[in-house]
């Protein structure tokens, strides 16, 4: 019996069902587009969010019952999370997780310590994850909550601490891999400034090229065969953080070389502190060939912070999900609930409904655009848009045949007078809108 023990496995029971612990529209077997829906949402639950947070604020402490936490956190705590994180996960039915090793370890006060307390649980976590059928996602560091690491980690001012940060990846990645991790994620929480008054930001960003060059090398050398995933975000807790959406991630790749080697793993609710839509960051990944994975919470509307929401609006959802068949689906990625409860969500089945209710949001979008996609409709359009290109004079442009005189030459000669023509914005989200439907 654990805390999660409560509620039947949760099945799929169609929408018809009057059971809020089953899911109305998440069939994991049904095919769509070719595929299994499991295997096109591939869903993976937090340990942070879920199992390690107590329900605290910057107002008030922990308000939900996790008996396995406290300051320092014994073998027999994190023994007893692990055993309420696999039931639960057992019985939501969905195929991964996700971790930092602080969340699932005892305390460790030195990194030997640390070294060995992440190997004890991880040894234990993989009988679990094979008794319960459950794969893990991605594994990262925590590289932020300490106060050592107040400064930053690859961005430290001190070399001591970045070598912390070293040893902690090379502890995390390892046992990631043993785990057989799909991925490996790097969250740079404090890869920024608060103030650039006292804040080399050149030195800064090539010490934190060096890092990332360095996890990737020690990647090729341990043979592990995941991505290498940086996740972006503009601010909190830094005030300014160098990852700040997916064009900055690109152009730091860039500098250092690591287009090839590191993807992005796209937050909702860090692409709207950012200012952008969701859909922007998923489409321009895949523009830049660096689309990786996504956490699937979404912010608060009303406020400028990263509130950590379960996903509840599928038509908000869909024009990201259109990139995502376009993409064929996830390569080594998946769907990660980085999202946590309310304070006053105190009942262990509010962990359920929450779960339940973003999973049915994802298979609705899913199925939503689906529809979209194999009705076309909106592919039309867009490529009627852009037909004029397919003229001869757009395959000169495009095959860089043509340079700018002999371009302005032709314009002129040609006395070029192009009608406008509508761009049909209105219709694109009227598609969109009549599509939701599940
Ligand atoms: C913080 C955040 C992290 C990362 C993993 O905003 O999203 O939980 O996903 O470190
Ligand atoms: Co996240």
């Amino acid at each position: 019996m654990t805390l999660f023990s409560s509620i039947e496995p949760v099945r799929y029971e169609g929408p018809e069902t009057a059971n809020e612990f089953a899911y109305r529209v998440y069939d994991k077997d049904r095919e769509v587009l070719g595929k299994r829906m499991e295997d096109w949402l591939r869903c993976a639950v937090c340990y942070w969010h879920s199992f390690n947070w107590p329900g605290a604020d910057i107002f008030g402490g922990g308000t939900l019952p996790r008996p396995w936490l406290a300051p320092k956190i014994t073998q027999e705590m994190a023994d007893e999370k692990l055993e309420a994180a696999f039931d639960f996960l057992k019985r939501l039915g969905i195929p991964y997780f996700t971790f930092h090793d602080v969340d699932a370890m005892a305390t460790a006060a030195t990194l030997k310590e640390h070294d060995r307390n992440l190997r004890t649980i991880t040894e234990k976590m993989q009988q679990k994850m094979a008794a319960a059928g459950t794969k893990l996602l991605w594994g990262t560091a925590n590289l932020f909550s300490h106060p050592r690491y107040a400064g930053g980690a690859a961005t430290s001012p001190d070399p001591e601490v970045y070598a912390w940060a070293a040893a902690q990846v090379r502890f995390c990645l390892e046992a990631t891999q043993r785990m057989g991790g799909e991925n490996y994620v790097l969250w740079g929480g404090r890869e920024g400034y608060d103030s650039l008054l006292n804040t080399d930001l050149k030195r800064e960003l090539d010490h934190y090229g060096r890092f990332l060059s360095m996890v990737v090398e020690h990647k090729h050398r341990i043979g592990f065969k995941g991505t290498i995933l940086i996740e972006p975000k503009p601010f909190e807790p830094t005030k300014h953080q160098y990852d700040r959406d997916v064009a900055a991630v690109f152009a730091f790749l860039q500098k250092y070389g690591l287009t090839k080697e590191v993807r992005v793993n796209i937050e909702v609710n860090h692409a709207t502190l950012a200012g952008l839509d969701f859909e922007h960051e998923v489409t321009a990944a895949r523009a830049y060939g660096i689309f990786g994975s996504i956490d699937i919470n979404r912010g608060d509307p009303r406020n400028g912070w990263d509130t950590d929401q379960f996903p509840n609006n599928a038509q908000e959802l869909v024009p990201a999900f259109i990139q995502l068949i376009e993409e064929k689906g996830f390569a080594t990625g998946g769907f990660n609930f980085d999202a946590k409860l309310r304070r006053q969500s105190v009942d262990a089945d509010d962990l359920y409904l929450a779960h339940i209710g973003g999973i049915d949001t994802l298979a609705r979008a899913l199925l939503a655009a689906a529809d979209i996609v194999t009705e076309r409709k909106l592919a039309r359009l867009k490529q009627e848009r852009y037909q004029r290109w397919d003229s001869d004079l757009g395959a000169r442009i495009e095959s860089g045949a043509i340079d700018l005189a002999t371009l302005a030459d032709l314009a002129v000669e040609r006395n070029l007078d192009p009608a406008p023509k509508s761009g049909r914005q209105e219709l694109a989200e009227s598609i969109i809108a009549r599509h939701c439907k599940y």
